[in-house]
């Protein structure tokens, strides 16, 4: 069974100039291990500035979870987003830090009591059918949610993730574990047997979407709290001069903004996770996921910095 979705809409094409009203605002949770990679950082600058999301929270996932809130916590106070409550998961032993700096002595708001799952069951049972969580970390938290309760399964109303290598990775065709799912190779097991609607960007997508530096500086120069604060922690990831951030994070919410605009192929496949963390197809165990694949790159990211403007 491998179904193909091609997706391409005009009228969809004038996505981000007219805000929805609060009633029709899409409700997400963002589940993120920000302050590793630099992407998760700058796609809760979208989650913060995208008008047609309702962001009901954000909660944290993978390693020193207590530090990365901090840097949520300074992200959403500075840019004014004190409203959006930020949730804790579990500690794990992998460690991966550059960021932590920014926000080691951010005291100013705090974590909610609920622990990241306890928080994701808690939403998902107050607005039935109606939360999309976009999860771009290892999936712990989502796991334990599914684990908490049977009430998640039912209510939550999708799931995109950032997540899993189908056919091979965008710059070099080899197949590989992906990072979120080797992080938490269980959690992610779970997830992709959970038989939830869900879709995922894997790296047969992200990898082909890399900032240039001419837009890291069209960002920069927009002078806002949200892109000082982006920019000082692009600074503080950056490892060398190299290095440039690939945006997997951001197509995973840009897919949750508007599905199937920024991809040219979507596929319907029967994945599952093996013992290694690798994404395979199995016709016989495999649970339907939709798989987004070829970006449109510069008309996402043109749509991207356009929102991080606002
Ligand atoms: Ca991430």
């Amino acid at each position: 069974m491998r179904k193909t979705i091609v997706i391409a809409s005009l009228a969809a094409l004038v996505c981000y100039a007219q805000p929805l009203s609060s009633q029709e605002k899409m409700k997400i949770i963002l589940d993120t291990d920000i302050g590793g990679d630099i992407d998760d950082a700058w796609a809760l600058g979208f989650v913060i500035n995208y008008p047609d999301f309702q962001p009901l929270g954000v909660t944290i996932t993978d390693g020193r979870t207590k530090d990365r809130a901090k840097i949520a916590l300074k992200l959403l106070h500075r840019t004014g987003r004190d409203d959006v409550p930020v949730a804790v998961g579990r500690e794990t032993p992998r460690i991966w830090f550059h960021q932590f700096a920014w926000a080691e002595d951010y005291t100013t708001t705090k974590p909610v009591d609920a622990p990241a799952a306890q928080f994701l069951v808690d939403i998902v049972n107050k607005y039935p059918k109606q939360v999309t969580v976009i999860a771009v970390g290892p999936l712990q938290n989502v796991a334990d949610a599914m684990r908490l309760s049977d009430d998640f399964k039912k209510n939550v109303k999708e799931l995109v993730l950032m997540s899993g290598c189908v056919h091979g990775r965008a710059d070099t065709g080899e197949l590989v574990p992906e990072w979120n799912v080797r992080g938490a190779i269980k959690d992610a097991q779970v997830v992709y047997a959970a038989g939830i609607p869900t879709r995922i960007v894997p790296l047969d997508s992200t990898m082909a979407v890399r900032l240039s530096d001419k837009e890291r500086t069209t960002v920069a120069k927009h002078d806002s709290p949200l892109t000082r604060s982006l920019e000082s922690l692009y600074r503080l990831w950056i490892g060398g001069p190299k290095a440039r951030m690939t945006l997997h994070d951001q197509l995973a919410l840009a897919e949750a903004a508007k599905p199937g605009l920024f991809f040219g192929k979507r596929e319907t496949l029967p994945l599952i996770v093996d013992d290694e963390g690798y994404t395979r197809i199995d016709q016989t165990k495999g649970r339907p996921i939709i798989v987004c694949l070829e970006p449109k790159r510069d008309a996402f990211m043109k749509s991207y910095i356009d929102v991080l403007k606002r």
